[in-house]
């Protein structure tokens, strides 16, 4: 962490503004931005709910520091553009229902896009319904399914029992995610991929699809 003491201070205490100085500041350094992301952006939110489960901060800190590392994020999108851009696939996403957890979710999907897919971003607390809808309009290749409660986490086999009840289970491949979730929990779910982080669902969706 002492490398990225700064910008684990900005965040943790909610400073936007230093935050994302902090984040410029690292990529003018020639810092890789992977490590950036890792040890410096994810290990302070890490810390930032540890402080949370001790009963030392509180909702509102949580999510200042959120806002905070969300606008870091941003600046390192352009960083995660692989090449030569050309559709590998349409994937529709979301934050399950009754879940309003985005950081992770929004960390697949740039990651995803930089690789190449189209995405659909349905937002947080997505119900099984528009799912289902969201499918039969866009017909997506991918469906991702990201929780972060476990009591969220139910709403992932609800999700894909919707599916399943609209004969659209079959036509789509099912990713699951999130800290609480595991590949044994997406296999008890009957989903066809769990990654455990935002990296890692790169390569599963081009397994998925048949292109790694
Ligand atoms: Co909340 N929260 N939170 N929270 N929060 C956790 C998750 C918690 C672990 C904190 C704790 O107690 N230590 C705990 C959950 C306990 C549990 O159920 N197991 C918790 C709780 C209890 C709550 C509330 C209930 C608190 C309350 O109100 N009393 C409440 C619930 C609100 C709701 O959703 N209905 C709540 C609220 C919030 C905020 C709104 C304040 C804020 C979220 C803001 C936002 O997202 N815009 C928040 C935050 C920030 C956190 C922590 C601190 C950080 C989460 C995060 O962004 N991590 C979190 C503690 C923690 O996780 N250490 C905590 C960074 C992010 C990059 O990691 O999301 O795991 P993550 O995503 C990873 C992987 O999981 C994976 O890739 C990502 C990138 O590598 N991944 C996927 C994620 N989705 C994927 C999908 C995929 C594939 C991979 O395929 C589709």
């Amino acid at each position: 962490m002492s490398d990225f003491k700064l910008l684990f201070d900005s965040i943790s205490r909610g400073h936007i503004n230093a935050a994302v100085a902090e984040t410029q500041k690292a990529l003018d350094a020639g810092i890789r931005v992977q490590d950036i992301l890792d040890r410096g952006l994810i290990a302070t939110m890490n810390t930032v709910g540890e402080r949370f489960s001790k009963g030392l901060i509180f909702v509102p800190q949580m999510l200042r520091s959120a806002r905070a590392m969300q606008e870091c994020t941003k600046l390192l999108k352009p960083y995660f553009l692989e090449g030569n851009i050309t559709t590998k696939g349409k994937v529709l996403i979301g934050t399950v229902k009754g879940d309003l957890h985005d950081i992770g979710k929004n960390l697949v999907s740039m990651m995803l896009e930089g690789a190449g897919f189209t995405i659909t971003d349905l937002g947080v607390d997505v119900l099984p319904e528009t799912f289902v809808q969201k499918t039969r309009e866009l017909e997506p290749d991918i469906i991702g399914l990201s929780a972060l409660l476990s009591t969220t986490m139910p709403a992932m086999p609800l999700t894909i029992e919707a599916l399943e009840k609209a004969g659209l289970r079959d036509k789509v491949k099912i990713m699951i995610g999130g800290a609480p979730v595991t590949e044994k929990y997406a296999q008890k779910i009957n989903a066809d991929s769990y990654a455990s982080d935002a990296g890692s669902a790169v390569l599963k969706a081009k397994k998925l699809l048949g292109i790694l």
